[in-house]
């Protein structure tokens, strides 16, 4: 099992796929999908495009489908909810497809749909990830991080190192053997050091400010919590969890 970790889906090669792809964006897409999963939704689907997403959802019966679209943190007007995780309680969500459109979540997941397994991991359901990991033993993983438009972000690192360090502690392996790339021992690091204070650590995030500016705190404070749920949102077909 060798790991490589990318943090933006830029860095992300596309030329040869790992075996198992993990897209990662803990503020908040990959939170908001791991919760609708777990509390009930049909599937995610997932779109860059939010005409191509209204037309998709135009399909699907109005009383089983949830449009959900975030630019700049924002709901995206006239859509049924924006990009928080706290909207997909079981009462909302339930027995429906949430149709979904982020500024950078979507991207990331979209850079490694074709690899033969491909599966969203966000603090909160990190060990889920890993237990499937250990399970499978894939012999490449990748995890792309969502970054923001292009730009490394903390959450997704620490997100990184937290599975990197997990699996790492749980296989044996020696670090030098499973390590594909710098970053993981960079991402472990990060984890580390910051690992008791997540909630802090999100804060502190480029991201994070930005959230807290649109008064989103309550979305920052679950987002940081690790390995409450127990879900392993995975493609079934491309951009479909
Ligand atoms: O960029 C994204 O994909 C979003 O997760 C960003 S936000 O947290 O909804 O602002």
């Amino acid at each position: 099992m060798k790991l490589f970790i990318y943090h933006t889906p830029e860095l992300t090669p596309t030329d040869k796929m790992p075996a198992c792809a993990i897209a990662v964006d803990v503020l908040r897409a990959t939170t908001t999908m791991a919760t609708a999963l777990n509390n009930g939704a049909e599937a995610v689907q997932v779109f860059s495009d939010l005409e191509q997403l209204m037309g998709e959802s135009e399909k699907w019966p109005a009383d089983k489908r949830i449009r959900a679209g975030e630019r700049g943190g924002a709901k995206v007007d006239g859509f049924d909810m924006g990009n928080s995780p706290l909207d997909c309680t079981p009462e909302n969500v339930t027995g429906k497809r949430i149709f979904i459109s982020t500024t950078n979540g979507t991207r990331a997941l979209q850079r490694v749909q074709n690899s033969p397994i491909v599966l969203t991991a966000a603090l909160i359901n990190r060990q889920a990830v890993v237990e499937f990991l250990l399970d499978k033993q894939p012999e490449t993983i990748g995890i792309v991080g969502s970054g923001w438009e292009g730009s490394y972000s903390l959450e997704d690192s620490v997100c990184a190192g937290a599975i990197a360090h997990s699996l790492l502690t749980k296989t044996g392996i020696s670090a030098t053997d499973f390590a594909g790339n710098d970053e993981v021992f960079a991402a472990m690091a990060l984890y580390l050091q910051w690992e008791n204070q997540l909630h802090q650590l999100l804060k502190s995030a480029s991201h994070g400010q930005r959230l807290l500016r649109l008064g989103v705190i309550e979305d920052l404070k679950y987002c940081s919590e690790i390995d409450i749920l127990d879900v392993l949102p995975m493609q079934r077909e491309p951009g479909v969890l």
